[in-house]
């Protein structure tokens, strides 16, 4: 690479250049070749589209696709300097908030990996998801200040423009190029608008809702517990869908395609419910063009695609009508015509796109109207069709199908593994690059020894690198040699953070009593809140409160940490995730729908500590009912549960002396000493009198098994193996597979 050899000759000295100057340079040199890279070309063209592309730093990832790692990690090293140092100076964007944003970033990838022709859509927040920042114990949110200078991201002209009743507003677009792995380019295309206005933000992350000129690209998913919050999310979904599809329609023009075969050129996958006015506006655009509402609807349907990321009926999206009526009037016409129309296919009330209580069911427009809708895992997809969206099923089984998730293995592998990469590629060779599956072929070494224990080596590596890291980020001094069990993603009820927390109050009296565990146990947490989101937020109250309180007792402490990792990210998870010896994947069973972090630690060979849920199903069966710990009620059994109505925390809480114990903990002596009385005991009669997600009903045999799997750890031989058939076996995660899947089934692109 000769630009960086000539650099290296000007200022061979080291220490006169900053990590910022090789940033920099870095940076100049992928766009330089990025620029030079052509886009791949189709006759077709995929159009994904999303409210979140959580893209984590794009230094290192775009090394690899273009080719160049190996040479940038030479240079780096030459002028003195770790690319891990290096990769530190970027700014995380963070237009993202959990496994639906961050799937987003993975397709992209591997979808011009594969060569093939796609495009993201989305929105450009100026503040992103909120910064997260602890105090007392508490979380506190403040805006995320990503946007810098280098960016990857580039302003392009355009004249969009988006109508609403009262104003108009123009549009402006950036664009990201997407290299593939050794290939062609893609585009991501973010709007923002151009009057918007980052000093409307005040104290935290409070600003005027209802300007929406200045802050409609402020956020994503700005607090939506008020009506002038709801509004201001139909806003942002609107100018989103709007842009896009004015782009969408305006590139076919471009290449001559007729609009009424569109479907032939054009394919939109609907990143669940956000963007499902989408749809609804191609109809709207294309009647403009000429067309009679009949064709449109016909046309856009045979376009369309929707995947649906969750079951929970909180977050399946219905817009009151009036709301609808307020921003987009110029979509209630089609809205009540598709009402019609899918009333003429099915006369359930339960299928109607406009309710009963006069609310539009977005999930509804997009099954109605699109020509396929997926789950994101086998039991995920087999819920939807059993129960959840069943009636809709026996309308349109040939509509139905799953593409179970994955995760691209040059982030979450080659990219943050390294260590981990090379010495598979000493032992099988280079194909698994190309070819994930080729993985299998580490089983042949499980009776290696020398192997076996060069992978206990990189664990140890990876979790020296991470006691560093969370020292010089936090200031908490971990113990490298202790047993690394992490539990990191969204705060949510159903994930089960709470059951975690009483197994850590569980060995904690445990202790205190005595029992000291033969090995010392660092319990791992990442996680943010939405902000109106009061009980999560009490249960992050929890777990810091705990972290405190171990900290400070000393005899307590030499057996038991807890590290809560503040502003948890994609750059965090890319070094926890290689750090951890167990996987924390204990949501109550039918409720993830598949998570994509338990893919990510399978692959860098953690242990799945998990219930039988979402993808945990399809990695327990690969990997191997031995190499996992699976526990739990089934999702049958919970299903059932809330079929009856028959669960009652309260019960276990009276009739089990232990769970009682633990559950006393929170609002005992320990707690309130240092917490907020409030918060601690609103916590505790939530569990005591909802528990909606019921943590009560796993906690007796959570708690057995992990018991156990703390004591398989002492056999690190056995343990070791277990590593190893879980690396083995995650080539199936591949988000390449997922895509080669979606390509083959729905988009069939060239
Ligand atoms: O999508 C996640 C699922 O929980 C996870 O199981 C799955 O692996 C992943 C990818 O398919 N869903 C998710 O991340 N959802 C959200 O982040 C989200 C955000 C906002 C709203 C709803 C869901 N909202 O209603 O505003």
């Amino acid at each position: 690479m000769e630009e960086f050899l000539k650099y290296t000759k000007q200022k061979a000295v080291k220490g006169k250049a900053s990590a910022q100057d090789i940033y920099r340079i870095l940076v100049k040199e992928c766009k330089k070749r990025m620029e030079k890279t052509p886009y791949v070309e189709g006759d077709k063209k995929l159009y994904y589209i999303s409210a979140e592309f959580l893209l984590g730093k794009m230094l290192s990832s775009n090394l690899i696709n273009l080719g160049i790692y190996d040479e940038a990690v030479a240079f780096v090293e030459k002028m003195g300097y770790t690319m891990a140092e290096i990769q530190d100076v970027e700014k995380e964007p963070s237009l993202g908030n959990g496994g639906l944003g961050r799937l987003a970033a993975c397709f992209l990838d591997s979808i011009a990996s594969l060569n093939l022709c796609g495009d993201g859509i989305g929105l450009f927040y100026h503040f992103g998801l909120f910064e997260q920042k602890f105090v007392n114990h508490k979380q506190m949110e403040l805006p995320n200040v990503w946007i810098e200078e280098p960016s990857w991201f580039t302003k392009k002209d355009t004249d969009i423009q988006v109508s609403f009743p009262h104003m108009t507003l123009k549009a402006v677009q950036y664009d990201m190029d997407v290299i593939g792995y050794h290939g062609k380019k893609n585009t991501l295309h973010l709007f923002d608008v151009e009057s918007v206005d980052e000093s409307i933000v005040k104290d935290g992350i409070s600003f005027d809702k209802t300007a929406i000129d200045k802050n409609l690209t402020l956020f994503l998913y700005p607090d939506d517990s008020d009506d002038d919050g709801r509004l201001l999310r139909i806003y942002q979904q609107y100018f989103m869908v709007s842009c896009g599809a004015q782009m969408i329609l305006a590139d076919c023009k471009k290449k001559g395609y007729p609009l009424d075969k569109l479907y032939e050129h054009v394919v939109i996958q609907i990143n669940d419910t956000h963007p499902t006015m989408v749809i609804l506006e191609l109809i709207r655009l294309l009647r403009e063009e000429g067309m009679s509402l009949k064709k449109a609807c016909a046309i856009v349907e045979k376009s369309c695609a929707y995947t649906n990321h969750t079951i929970l009926a909180e977050a399946l999206e219905t817009w009151p009508m009036a709301y609808l009526k307020t921003v987009v009037p110029q979509l209630v016409e089609i809205i009540e015509a598709l009402d019609l129309a899918a009333a003429q296919r099915s006369d359930l009330p339960s299928l109607a796109i406009i309710g009963e209580d006069e609310r539009v069911h977005m999930a509804h427009i997009d099954i109605h109207f699109g020509k396929s809708i997926n789950g994101v895992a086998k039991l995920h997809t087999e819920i939807l069709k059993e129960s959840e969206l069943h009636d809709f099923y026996n309308l349109y089984p040939e509509k139905f199908n799953n593409k179970t998730n994955g995760i691209t293995f040059r982030r979450w592998l080659y990219s943050c593994n390294p260590q981990l990469t090379h010495q598979i590629e000493k032992w099988i060779g280079k194909d698994f690059y190309e070819d994930a599956s080729k993985l299998t072929e580490l089983s042949k070494l499980k009776n290696d020894e020398e192997a076996l224990q060069t992978l206990l080596d990189i664990k140890q590596i990876k979790k020296q690198e991470w006691v560093e890291h969370i020292y010089r980020k936090q200031g908490i001094v971990i113990n490298p040699d202790s047993i690394f069990d992490t539990q990191v993603k969204r705060l949510h009820e159903y994930k089960r953070q709470q059951m975690n927390a009483l197994y850590i109050i569980y060995k904690y009296l445990k202790v205190k009593a005595g029992e000291k565990p033969v090995r010392p146990i660092t319990f791992i947490f990442g996680a943010k809140a939405a902000p109106a989101y009061t009980i999560a937020k009490d249960i992050i109250h929890v777990l810091l409160c705990l972290q405190d309180i171990i900290a400070n007792d000393e005899e307590v402490s030499p057996y038991l940490q807890i590290c809560f990792i503040e502003n948890y990210n994609v750059s965090e998870a890319e070094k926890v995730i290689p750090a951890s010896d167990i996987s924390e994947q204990i949501s109550l069973a039918s409720k993830e729908a598949s998570g994509t972090g338990n893919m990510k630690f399978m692959l860098n060979g953690a242990l799945t500590l998990g219930t039988r849920d979402g993808a945990n199903v399809e990695i327990a069966q690969l990997a191997g009912e031995e190499n996992c710990t699976m526990f739990g009620k089934s999702s049958d059994e919970v299903i059932e549960h809330y079929a009856k109505q028959d669960y009652c925390s309260k019960d276990f809480y009276e009739q089990d002396e232990l769970i009682h114990t633990l559950v006393d903990f929170l609002i005992g002596e320990e707690m309130t000493s240092i917490g907020d009385e409030t918060s601690l005991s609103r916590f505790y009669h939530e569990l005591l009198n909802k528990d909606w997600f019921m943590t009560l009903l796993d906690l007796r045999e959570y708690i057995d098994v992990k018991e156990h799997m703390l004591e398989a750890y002492e056999d690190r031989h056995a343990w070791s193996v277990k590593m190893l058939e879980n690396i083995a076996h995650s080539g199936f995660f591949s988000s390449d597979r997922t895509i080669e899947d979606y390509n083959r089934e729905i988009w069939k692109l060239s």
